[in-house]
């Protein structure tokens, strides 16, 4: 009899642990979409109930999604800037950006990231080559609550990469939680 409790116990456990259930480490704090090869984890964007991608204009079919935990596994980097430029320095720790691409296997040159507030830059992979540009989620060894920069935040190593000495912050984008890859966007004709 104890044996069955035991054995139905496990049993629940496991279905409780299924790949359908989430516990919230495991809530995903970054959504890639675009042109990537990676195996999607979630389907198209329910415009009915995530108001904030709709709002941003973040439509996909399929998208893969990364937690915080997966981008604490990744190589943490640590970088000592000024943010914002001339304030105080502080330590910022997270994955290369470039890595944290490397999980979802970009096919295309330009990715987009869109902040909680909608702030919105592009940025070419080949930047992120060149320049070791970490996707910041501590900062002063704590992680990044929302509100705050969180929970992700894109960090230059101006202090450390000449070729960044005086870079303005319109690059260093705070509460970062998608990222769209797509073909370089060619100018358009004067
Ligand atoms: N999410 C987000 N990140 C951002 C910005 C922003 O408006 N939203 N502004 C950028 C710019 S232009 C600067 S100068 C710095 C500081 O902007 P702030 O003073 O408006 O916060 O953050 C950068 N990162
Ligand atoms: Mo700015």
């Amino acid at each position: 009899m104890k044996k069955t409790i035991a054995g139905l116990a496990a049993f629940l456990l496991l279905a409780a642990c299924g790949p359908e259930s989430r516990t919230v480490g495991d809530l995903p704090v970054i959504t890639v979409f675009g042109e990537i090869e990676a195996e999607p984890t979630r389907a198209a964007m329910d415009p009915d109930v995530e108001p904030l991608f709709a709002r941003y204009g973040l439509v996909f079919e399929a998208a893969a999604e990364l937690s915080w935990p997966q981008l604490a596994a990744l190589e943490q980097h640590r970088i000592d800037t000024d943010y914002p430029a001339g304030g105080p320095v502080r330590h910022f720790s997270g994955p290369l950006l470039r890595d944290v691409l490397g999980l979802v296997r970009p096919r295309e040159e330009e990715i987009v990231v869109t902040a909680l507030d909608g702030y919105q830059r592009s940025l070419a992979r080949m930047t992120l080559d060149v320049h070791d540009v970490i996707l910041a989620i501590r900062v002063d060894g704590d992680p990044i609550p929302l509100g705050g920069f969180g929970p992700a935040m894109i960090v230059w190593p101006r202090a450390q990469d000449q070729a960044l000495t005086g870079m303005p912050d319109d690059d260093w984008v705070w509460g970062v939680f998608a990222i769209e890859v797509r073909a370089e966007s060619t100018s358009p004709a004067p």
